[in-house]
């Protein structure tokens, strides 16, 4: 039986990857920080399977002894700052864990694996966000990456450490440039989960307005659960290597709002959305949109859910969730 380790275990995508591991018969893993994490409760009960280790990216020791608990084939590395507000806010602490922290679980499995530095194989999770005020329209593995935040700068960190890793070390390392992706779990500060919670509460009576930042900006969104797949697939190749994982389909904001209005039968949704300079960025990501042809033609892998699929099973969830009281 293959074992995973895995950190950002209590985020969405550590939600998911979890599932299609346990699905697959791993072994799962995961680092976990803080004894009271309040999501610690959420992992217990959607994937009880998952064998949890107290672990902090900052803190090199705990990444050693989770490897040395756990003895993995493979480790992926989820755990981020990965709110792009928050980034400027906080620039120091994101970069410590988004950009540091990737240098600390690339040390932590070189040292764990000896020898043979290839025997354990490892994920990054980069970002579209790299790309930043883009150079190239679609971004591809070749764009020159020019980010925008203190989050971009510090997964272009990250990004590069892995690539030097396998270059320097021989290491399988191999780095998922992911486009936005977005599920029923996805966390309520970002864009999608916002505006399907706050529609599904107006539709409920329970809220008059969603308050947004900028409506123009245009992102490639796909679905979480068809993207931790293209992880895995990743670390099934023979060789390492470094792939943009996106559906190739831009859409605005304003799309958004159209498509989840829509969808609970509100045609014009201006009169609900107020702006507030509050959500601007001292620098925006204007438009995002993917090429994953190395992936397609590679990896096999393909999206399967659409935008409007996506959104419509968001705005559900959050319905379903609000009905019951929760
Ligand atoms: P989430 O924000 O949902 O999860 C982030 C995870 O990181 C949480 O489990 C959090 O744990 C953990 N974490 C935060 N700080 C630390 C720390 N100091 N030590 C250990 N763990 C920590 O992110 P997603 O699941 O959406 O994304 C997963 C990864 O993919 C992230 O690296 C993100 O930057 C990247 N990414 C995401 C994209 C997306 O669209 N979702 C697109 C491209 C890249 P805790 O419960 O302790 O807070
Ligand atoms: P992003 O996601 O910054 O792309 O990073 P987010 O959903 O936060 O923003 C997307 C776009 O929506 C605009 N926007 C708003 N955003 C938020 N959060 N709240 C608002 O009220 C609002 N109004 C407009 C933003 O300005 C932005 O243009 C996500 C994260 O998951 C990163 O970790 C990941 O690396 C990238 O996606 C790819």
């Amino acid at each position: 039986m293959p074992t995973a380790l895995i950190t950002g275990i209590t985020g969405q995508d550590g939600l998911y990857l979890s599932e299609l591991l346990l699905s697959k018969g791993y072994d799962v893993h995961g680092v976990i920080r803080g004894q009271n994490n309040p999501r610690r409760q959420l992992v217990e009960r959607l994937v009880p399977d998952v064998t949890l280790h107290n672990g902090d990216l900052t803190d090199l020791s705990s990444l050693m002894r989770a490897l040395r608990d756990s003895q993995p084939d493979e480790v992926y590395n989820l755990g981020a700052v990965s709110f792009v507000a928050y980034s400027w806010e906080n620039a120091f602490v994101t970069s410590d864990v988004t950009g540091i922290g990737v240098l600390n679980v690339l040390e932590a499995v070189r040292l764990h694996a000896g020898d043979d530095p290839s025997s354990v194989r490892f994920y990054q999770a980069s970002s579209s966000e790299m790309f930043g005020k883009v150079q190239q329209v679609p971004q591809s593995e070749e764009t020159l990456l020019w980010p925008r935040s203190p989050y971009g700068v510090s997964k272009v960190y990250g990004h590069y450490m892995t690539i030097n890793y396998r270059e320097s070390y021989g290491m399988h390392a191999s780095s998922g440039i992911l486009f936005n992706h977005e599920s029923p779990r996805r966390g309520e500060e970002f864009v999608t989960r916002k505006v399907s919670k706050a529609v599904a509460a107006i539709k409920l009576g329970l809220q008059d307005e969603i308050v947004m930042g900028n409506l123009d900006a245009r992102r490639d969104w796909g679905f979480a659960g068809d993207y931790v797949n293209a992880m895995w697939l990743m670390l099934q190749q023979p060789e390492a290597d470094d792939y943009v994982i996106s559906t190739g389909e831009t859409h605005s904001i304003e799309e958004l709002l159209t498509v989840a209005f829509t969808h609970v039968g509100i045609d014009d949704w201006r009169p609900y959305v107020r702006q507030d300079p509050r959500f601007m960025r001292p620098a925006e990501v204007d438009l995002l949109i993917g090429d994953a042809t190395k992936a397609h033609t590679r990896l096999g892998w393909r999206p399967e859910v659409g935008f409007e699929e996506l959104v419509t099973m968001m705005v559900d969830a959050d319905l379903a969730a609000l009905k019951a009281g929760w």
